[in-house]
């Protein structure tokens, strides 16, 4: 918006005296071919410039997040997107705020992979005047006014539901009385996801007296860690009777690691599998009964954010937190969604 505005100054210097001189249609003749000339120059003329910090493409999730950005934000609906990978370091997220800084965009949007460690940066982006536009994960930070918006999911409530469906499942299998013995796959510490889930889960948990959890252990999200880590579960204790996995890239790594054990998992198995994102390939095999459930997180936020965006350019941004839609697939529902999955 700040090029269009120089763009038009430009402009006026250029068609003013020219209109001294000429009709009017060669004005318009002018002003065309200057207009041409500083697009030629500048590609982002007249678009909305947006630099935006992904955490990195870790999982299945990411992958349909990022391309829900990118397919937002084009240059057909008005945008020039500058987009940045920060494979899953926070250095390199701060380093791509600068950047976008030193280039002045219009927009600043960032996947924040941990919640602390923003304060500073997110100052510098304020100091300059750019507005911060949060999404999928939250920050940590001493002032709420150093970002204007965030839209995600409501993690501590997926956490919930895992649990709730726990409690419905082992009332009607009449093992309410029996010893659970829970494990917990996490992602990437200090994240919002897992802090979120963490605690949801938790607070069903604490609620459910032969609910144990045996240990947490981070394994970031991704699926070799997944392998890794329920490969220790599987030394460590015998009898596991839970796996409830922050993500389904973890669930893959985990449901490895048990066949190879021979553990079978899922409605008729030794261990209940609890799984959270609802990818398509996890889908699939919450209809095969491999996972018992599913817990949806919606990677679709381009188009929140280009909504927030566009209220924000007509000065009318009413809410600062959006929240996703989401959902809990059991082999009972899943039908309903798994054709149209597109991720
Ligand atoms: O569940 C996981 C991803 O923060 C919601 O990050 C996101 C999580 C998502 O890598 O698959």
């Amino acid at each position: 918006m700040k090029e269009q505005l120089k763009k038009w100054i430009a402009v006026l210097f250029l068609v003013i005296p020219t209109s001294f001189m000429t009709a009017c249609t060669n004005q318009f003749l002018v002003e065309d071919m200057v207009q041409e000339e500083e697009s030629e120059q500048n590609p982002e003329e007249g678009l909305i410039v947006v630099g935006v910090s992904q955490v990195g493409s870790e999982s299945i999730w990411r992958t349909a997040h990022t391309a829900s950005i990118q397919e937002t934000l084009t240059t057909e609906n008005g945008y020039y997107l500058i987009f940045d990978n920060a494979r899953q370091k926070q250095e390199n997220q701060i380093k791509a705020i600068r950047n976008f800084i030193s280039q002045d965009v219009d927009y600043i949007v960032l996947s924040p992979i941990t919640e602390t460690g923003w304060d500073t940066v997110l100052s510098e982006a304020k100091d300059a005047g750019i507005p911060v536009i949060l999404m999928d994960r939250m920050v940590d930070i001493e002032d709420d006014s150093l970002y204007t918006a965030w839209i995600g999911s409501d993690f501590e409530e997926e956490g919930k539901n895992a649990g709730y469906w726990l409690e419905e499942y082992l009332e009607k299998k009449e093992m309410t009385e029996e010893d659970i013995n829970i494990v917990v796959l996490q992602g990437t510490e200090g994240s919002t996801s897992v802090i979120g889930r963490t605690r949801g889960f938790e607070s069903v948990a604490k609620k459910n007296q032969n609910w144990h959890i045996l240990e947490q252990v981070d394994a970031d999200f991704t699926t070799a860690k997944g392998y890794e880590v329920m490969q220790y579960f599987l030394e460590e204790y015998e009898d596991i009777d839970v796996v409830v996995s922050q993500n389904d890239d973890m669930t893959f790594g985990a449901l490895e690691a048990m066949e190879e054990a021979g553990i079978s998992t899922g409605k008729d198995g030794d261990v209940i599998m609890i799984s959270f994102d609802a990818v398509k390939a996890a889908l699939e095999k919450v209809k095969d009964g491999e996972i018992n459930v599913d817990i949806e997180c919606n990677p679709l936020q381009g188009q929140y954010i280009d909504r927030i965006i566009r209220d924000m350019e007509k000065g009318k941004l009413e809410e600062k937190m959006f929240y996703t839609v989401e959902r809990v697939f059991t082999p009972e529902n899943v039908g309903l969604v798994i054709d149209d999955r597109t991720y």
